[in-house]
């Protein structure tokens, strides 16, 4: 299935929620008065968009309006999806570009792991050399998850007995991919720890060992792994992360479980964060660079 049919697909329950909301809109008549604007508004904070991302992209649309003079609520919604695209920083770059090292970290269930196994057959398959490193020692069966992943995709997976220095292992990681010159190496880290504070001090053990030992031609990068269904839950979770990690980006995961897809504006804009890739369910192929343009024309579709 084509990448824009399977978000497509991924998004319905949001864009089904969203059309609701536009259509009653729309059902009031042509007229484009005030309550129209609030209307609007309220329809994209339903949605979770965040109140900040609601307000600036109504206020753009009431700019556009009057500048085109466009003459009913039809010619309004019409540029809304184009108003969408334009609440999020361009381009968004390729994460697999390059040579990196991610580091992937997020609350447990979050799709780290799984993510994790996605890029590294996306990174084979695109004839890149990939090399994992299981850093979640918390949990015994985590080494087994990414093995299964790992031969689907055909890669190797450091890993040491569950117990042992997650930290450790980060290092043995870069090392065997500095020594092979590996092109893409990716951590993956436990998401549940006795208390968030352990949970974070642990990663940034991880982040500054790996930063120390990793080649120097390849560039490191945190990237938080948040389950769009936690909505703005997982927002606030978001920025805890982003507190004590600097995180590079967000990779928002099950926005096919989610009627509230508009999350996904609100973690770019809240966060000042690039949401580098959207995941909209559980095989390989449902992961993908994350396009404005697309996830705007997805989520509203045609009004
Ligand atoms: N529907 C759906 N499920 C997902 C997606 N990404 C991950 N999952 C599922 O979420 C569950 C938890 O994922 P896992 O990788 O183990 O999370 P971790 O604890 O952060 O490592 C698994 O059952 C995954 O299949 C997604 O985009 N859509
Ligand atoms: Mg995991």
């Amino acid at each position: 299935m084509p990448w824009f049919k399977r978000l497509s697909e991924g998004l319905s329950r949001s864009r089904d929620a969203l059309q609701g909301h536009l259509s009653e809109l729309m059902g009031r008549g042509p007229k484009v008065d005030d309550e129209f604007w609030t209307d609007l508004e309220d329809a994209l904070i339903v949605a979770d968009m965040g109140v900040m991302a609601a307000t600036e992209i109504v206020s753009r649309l009431r700019r556009t309006a009057s500048r085109l003079a466009l003459p009913d609520a039809a010619a309004v919604l019409s540029h809304l999806t184009a108003e969408l695209a334009a609440e999020f920083e361009q381009p968004t770059q390729d994460l697999l570009e390059g040579r990196v090292t991610l580091i992937m970290v997020g609350v447990n269930g979050t799709g780290k792991t799984t993510t994790v196994g996605k890029l590294a057959k996306q990174a084979v398959d695109s004839g890149r050399s990939v090399l994992l490193g299981s850093a979640d020692t918390f949990r015994a069966a985590a080494n087994e998850q990414l093995d299964v992943w790992a031969k689907r995709a055909g890669v190797e997976v450091v890993k040491r007995d569950s117990g042992e220095d997650p930290a450790s292992v980060a290092f043995d990681t870069v090392a065997a991919a500095r020594e092979r010159a590996v092109d893409i190496t990716i951590i993956d880290t436990a998401g549940r720890l006795h208390t968030s504070v352990d949970l974070m001090r642990e990663l940034q053990k991880i982040q500054k060992v790996t930063r120390r030992e990793a080649d120097a031609s390849t560039t490191v990068k945190t990237i938080l792994t948040m389950d769009a269904t936690t909505g703005q839950n997982g927002l606030v979770q978001a920025r805890e992360f982003h507190a004590a990690l600097d995180l590079d980006g967000v990779i928002l995961t099950k926005l096919d479980g989610t009627a509230k897809g508009g999350i996904v504006v609100a973690v770019a804009r809240e966060l000042g964060l690039p949401v580098v890739m959207v995941g909209v369910g559980e095989g390989i192929e449902d992961l993908r660079p994350f396009n404005p343009e697309e996830f705007a024309a997805a989520l509203i579709g045609s009004s």
